[in-house]
C-alpha cells in the first residue's frame, strides 16, 4: 500500500561504481515518489514548438526548454534576472510613483463616489493611474545549438521528462546507432547539464554554439572548449555573462570564432551558466559583475563527473520531491503525453488517472524547477521564456498570479520553495512604502496589480485592473500561513510580522468611514477586474480583514498588546465583505449589483473561501451557500488560472466531484501538450493553482481542524497520498478504498492539540502512537476529535 519502489534508470556508459550509487539512491530516496506509477511526459517526437512541446528543466536562478531536433537540437535558456526597464533603463524609470503627492486626486475620487456612490474605471485611471515607463521585460537569454552532421531517418524517437527523477532525455536510432541525451539543470551546482551518448564507440559529431538575442552587445570568445559570451542590455546596460563548456574526454576540440566541434567522441557533456549584474536591492538594482561567479560555478562543476552533477543534483530534487507521493491507480502506459490528453475522459480511468496524478506531480516539478533559494520568485511563466517581450511583461502580477504560484509550497511540502517568495517581497517594502505614502498618503506599505524586478510598486493606467492596493496584504497572508504551516517562531518574529504590521498599518491608515453606515471601508475600491469603482467591493474587504485578523493574532503571540488592540479595534467595526444577495449569491460588491449571467474569469468576491478562510464549512454554512450560488453562476470556464481557482474553490466547498470535473475542464481546454496551463498563452499560475486545488481536495487545515479527505470525488475511489502538510507543523499520509479513509497517519512537528475531521471518527477507529504502540485518548464529536500530539510523534488512524 505504501509506495513500492521499482525504477531502474536507464543509464549506458556508467561505471559499475557510480550506477551502483545511483540504483541504490534511486532505490533509498525514491520509494515514495514511486507510489503507482513512474511519472512522465512523453513525446515521440521533436517539439516542433515550444510553448506547446517544448520539456522545461530548471534549478530556480535558470530554466532551460529542450526541443530534442534531430539534426539540430537548441536548449533555449533564461536567467531569471535578466530583464530590461528599471534604474538605467533608455526610457526612465520612476517604480510607477509620481514625484508629488496624488492624496488630493485621492480625495477628489473619494468626494464623488461619495456623492455618486460608482465611478467608471477610466475616470478613475485619468485621475490616479500613471503612464508606465522602463517597466521592462523578462528577457530570453539565448539558445545553446547542437548541429548535427547526420541527416538519415531515425526510429525509436522517445522524448521524456522525467518527474520521478527530474531529468529529461532525448533517445533514438540512427544508422544502426542507439543515441541517449540527457538534459538537468542542477540547484547544488548552479549549472545546466546536457550529455550526448551513444552505445556505440566514437559516433558522437555535434557543432555546438550559443545564439544570443541581438537587443544587446555581444563579446563572443572561446578557449579550450569553453564559450564565454557577455556583454550589456542595450536598454537598461544590464551586465550579462553566459559560459558554456564541451567537455569530451580523448577527443580533440577545435573551434571557430562562435562555436565548437566535436568529432567522434564516445560521450560528451555540455555545462552551461550565466548571470547578470542585478541585485535585489533598492533604488539601484546592481551588484557584482557576473564573470566571478559564473566561472567559479563553471570551474567547479567541470571538475566533477557528470555521474556525480547527476547524483547531486537528484539527491538534491529527490529530497524535496518524494516528500509527496500520490496513487491515484495510475499506471505506466505505452501513450504519449498528448496522447493521454487527447484520451483523457474517454471513459478510460487508467488513462483519466495517470493523467491526473502526472499533472499533480508537474506542478511540483515546475515550482522545484522554478523556485529556490537565492533567485527571484516564479513569475508568469516560472523561469521559462522565449521572447523578449512576454505576454504581460511575464513579470509577477500581484491581483492573483503569484500568489496562486504559491499555494502549493506549503500544502505539498516544498517550503525550500519559498526563499525566493520572501526575498523579493521583503524588498519590495521600501518602494512599497513611497507608494503607499504618495498615491494614499499612508504609513506602512503596500502594492497594486504588477511587479517586477525592479521594485515597481506604484501604479499602471490600465483603467480595468491597476487599482489593486489590496496587494501587499494579500501578499502578506503567505508569511502568515508559513508560520501556521511551520510553527517557526523565529520566522514569525523576524520576517513575518514585520512585514504584516506594515501591511496592517497601510490599512489602518487608509480605511474610511463610509457614510452609509459608518463602518471601516476601502475607498476606491475595484474588484479585479471589472464592474464601476465604488466603495467596499468584497474582495477589498475581505483581504483587509485577512491582514488585520492575521496581524492582530501574529501581534498577540510577539507581545505587541498595542498593535493587537490597535487591529482588533478596527476589525470590530469593519466591513466583513460578506453579504447575501438578492438570488442568493455572495455579492461582489456592497451594493447588490452581481449579474447572475456574468461569467467573469475572475472570482474576486470568493477569497473569504479559499485563499482566505473568512468562510468556513461548519461556522457560516448560509454563507457557503452564496458562495456555491455564485461559483455556479460564474461556471466552470475560464482562463487556466481561472479553472485551477475553481478546483480550489469547490474543495473549499467539499465537493469532490464538482472540483473534480474543474480539473478535468483545465486538464481538456486549457492544457497544453507538454501539460503547460494555457492562459492563453502559456501561464504557470494554473499549474500550481491546479496542484495546489488536489492537495485541496485530499486535506484541509485552515481554522485549526485537520480534514482528511474532505472533497475525495467519486471517481477517486482508492488511492493513497503521503507527505501533505497541515496547518499546526503535521505531515500527513492518508489510505482510502471505496472512498473511504481507512488509514492516516499524523507526524506531529510540535507538541499541540491537534483536531481532526473525517466520518471515520463517528465510526469504528484506533489512533495509536508510534513511539508507544498504545492507543491515544481522543475527545470525539461526530465525525471529529481532538488529541494531545507531541512533538516528533507519529499517529496512526485505523479503520478497525
Ligand atoms: C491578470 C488576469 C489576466 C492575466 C494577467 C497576467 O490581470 O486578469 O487574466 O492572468 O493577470
Amino acid at each position: 500500500m505504501w509506495a513500492s519502489c521499482s525504477a531502474i534508470t536507464h543509464k549506458p556508459l556508467l561505471g559499475l561504481q557510480t550506477m551502483f550509487a545511483v540504483l541504490l539512491t534511486t532505490i533509498c530516496l525514491n520509494h515514495a515518489a514511486f507510489a503507482g506509477a513512474p511519472l512522465k511526459v512523453t513525446f515521440d517526437k521533436p517539439a516542433a514548438d515550444w510553448e506547446r512541446e517544448g520539456l522545461p528543466i530548471g534549478n530556480g536562478a535558470m530554466g532551460a526548454v529542450v526541443m530534442g531536433g534531430i539534426d539540430a537540437d537548441k536548449l533555449q535558456f533564461n536567467e531569471k534576472t535578466l530583464w530590461t526597464g528599471g534604474p538605467g533603463s533608455k526610457q526612465g524609470y520612476d517604480f510607477g510613483i509620481a514625484p508629488e503627492s496624488q492624496t488630493a486626486k485621492l480625495a477628489e475620487v473619494r468626494k464623488t463616489l461619495n456623492e455618486k456612490g460608482s465611478m467608471e474605471p477610466e475616470a478613475v485611471a485619468k485621475a490616479l493611474g500613471r503612464k508606465t515607463i522602463g517597466y521592462g521585460d523578462y528577457q530570453n537569454f539565448g539558445e545553446v545549438v547542437f548541429q548535427f552532421p547526420q541527416s538519415s531517418t531515425v526510429s525509436d524517437y522517445h522524448r521524456e521528462l522525467d518527474l520521478n527523477n527530474s531529468l529529461v532525455r532525448v533517445s533514438y536510432t540512427q544508422n544502426g546507432v542507439h543515441y541517449l541525451r540527457e538534459y538537468f539543470a542542477s540547484y547544488p551546482d548552479g549549472v545546466i547539464a546536457v550529455r550526448l551518448s551513444a552505445d556505440q564507440p566514437h559516433k558522437i559529431s555535434v557543432n555546438i554554439g550559443l545564439n544570443i538575442p541581438n537587443n544587446r552587445s555581444v563579446d563572443t570568445q572561446i578557449k579550450k572548449g569553453v564559450i564565454t559570451v557577455k556583454g550589456t542590455l542595450e536598454d537598461n546596460g544590464l551586465a550579462y555573462e553566459a559560459a558554456l563548456q564541451v567537455l569530451a574526454p580523448n577527443t580533440n576540440l577545435t573551434s571557430d570564432s562562435q562555436s565548437v566541434n566535436v568529432t567522434n567522441a564516445d560521450s560528451l557533456v555540455v555545462l552551461l551558466t550565466a548571470g547578470t549584474n542585478y541585485a535585489q536591492h533598492y533604488p539601484v538594482y546592481r551588484g557584482k559583475d557576473p564573470h566571478a561567479a559564473v566561472v567559479r560555478k563553471l570551474e567547479a562543476a567541470s571538475k566533477k563527473s557528470y555521474e556525480k552533477l547527476l547524483a547531486d543534483h537528484q539527491a538534491d530534487y529527490h529530497n524535496l520531491f518524494d516528500r509527496v507521493s500520490l496513487d491515484l491507480g495510475q499506471a505506466s502506459l505505452a501513450q504519449t503525453t498528448p496522447e493521454l490528453l487527447a484520451a483523457y475522459r474517454k471513459g478510460d480511468a487508467v488513462v483519466d488517472r495517470t493523467l491526473e496524478a502526472t499533472y499533480f506531480q508537474f506542478g511540483r516539478y515546475l515550482i522545484i524547477s522554478s523556485s529556490r533559494q537565492g533567485s527571484l520568485p516564479a513569475n508568469l511563466q516560472g523561469v521559462w521564456n522565449k521572447t523578449n517581450t512576454p505576454p504581460w511583461n511575464d513579470d509577477y502580477h500581484v491581483n492573483i498570479n503569484l500568489q496562486m504560484n504559491y499555494w502549493l509550497a506549503e500544502t505539498t511540502n516544498l517550503q525550500e520553495t519559498l526563499p525566493p517568495l520572501f526575498d523579493f517581497v521583503d524588498s519590495l517594502v521600501i518602494p512599497g512604502q513611497l507608494a503607499a505614502k504618495q498615491i494614499l498618503g499612508a504609513n506602512g506599505w503596500t502594492l497594486f496589480l504588477n511587479t517586477n524586478v525592479w521594485g515597481f510598486a506604484g501604479v499602471i493606467e490600465w483603467p480595468t485592473a491597476f487599482w489593486q492596493p489590496e496587494a501587499g496584504a494579500w501578499m502578506a497572508q503567505h508569511y502568515y500561513e508559513h508560520y501556521l504551516f511551520t510553527r517557526d517562531e523565529k520566522f514569525l518574529r523576524e520576517r513575518a510580522y514585520p512585514l504584516m504590521k506594515g501591511a496592517a498599518q497601510f490599512w489602518l491608515d487608509t480605511l474610511v468611514k463610509d457614510p452609509r453606515d459608518g463602518k471601516w471601508v476601502v475607498a476606491p475600491s475595484f474588484s479585479p477586474e471589472q464592474g464601476p469603482f465604488v466603495t467596499a467591493a468584497a474582495m477589498s474587504q475581505q483581504i483587509v480583514f485577512d491582514i488585520l485578523r492575521n496581524a492582530s493574532e501574529a501581534a498577540a503571540l510577539v507581545g505587541d498588546k498595542k498593535f493587537q488592540k490597535q487591529t482588533a479595534d478596527v476589525l470590530a467595526n469593519l466591513d466583513s465583505g460578506l453579504r447575501i444577495g438578492s438570488w442568493g449569491q455572495l455579492q461582489e460588491w456592497k451594493q447588490d449589483l452581481d449579474d447572475p449571467k456574468n461569467q467573469h474569469r475572475h472570482i474576486s468576491h470568493l477569497f473569504a473561501l479559499h485563499p482566505g478562510h473568512q468562510i468556513d464549512a461548519s461556522q457560516t454554512p448560509e454563507l457557503l451557500q452564496a458562495a456555491r450560488t455564485t461559483l455556479n453562476a460564474r461556471g466552470d470556464g475560464g482562463t487556466g488560472w481561472s479553472q485551477a481557482w475553481k478546483v480550489n474553490l469547490w474543495a473549499r466547498l467539499q465537493d469532490g466531484d464538482r472540483a473534480h470535473k474543474l480539473l478535468s475542464e483545465q486538464l481538456t481546454i486549457s492544457t497544453l501538450p507538454n501539460l503547460w496551463d494555457n492562459h492563453p498563452p502559456f501561464q504557470i499560475d494554473g499549474n500550481f493553482g491546479a496542484t495546489a486545488g488536489i492537495a485541496e481536495m485530499l486535506l484541509q487545515s485552515q481554522n485549526n481542524q485537520i480534514q482528511l479527505l474532505p472533497a475525495l470525488p467519486t471517481t477517486w475511489a482508492k488511492g493513497s497520498v503521503t507527505g501533505l502538510r497541515a496547518r499546526g507543523d503535521v505531515v500527513v499520509d492518508l489510505d482510502w478504498n471505496n472512498s473511504e479513509l481507512q488509514k492516516a497517519v499524523l507526524k506531529a512537528g510540535h507538541s499541540n492539540q491537534v483536531s481532526i475531521k473525517n466520518s471515520l471518527l463517528a465510526k469504528s477507529f484506533s489512533l495509536v502512537a508510534k513511539s508507544t504502540g498504545k492507543a491515544v485518548v481522543i475527545k470525539l464529536n461526530g465525525d471529529s476529535g481532538v488529541f494531545t500530539a507531541q512533538g516528533g510523534e507519529t499517529y496512526f488512524l485505523t479503520k478497525n
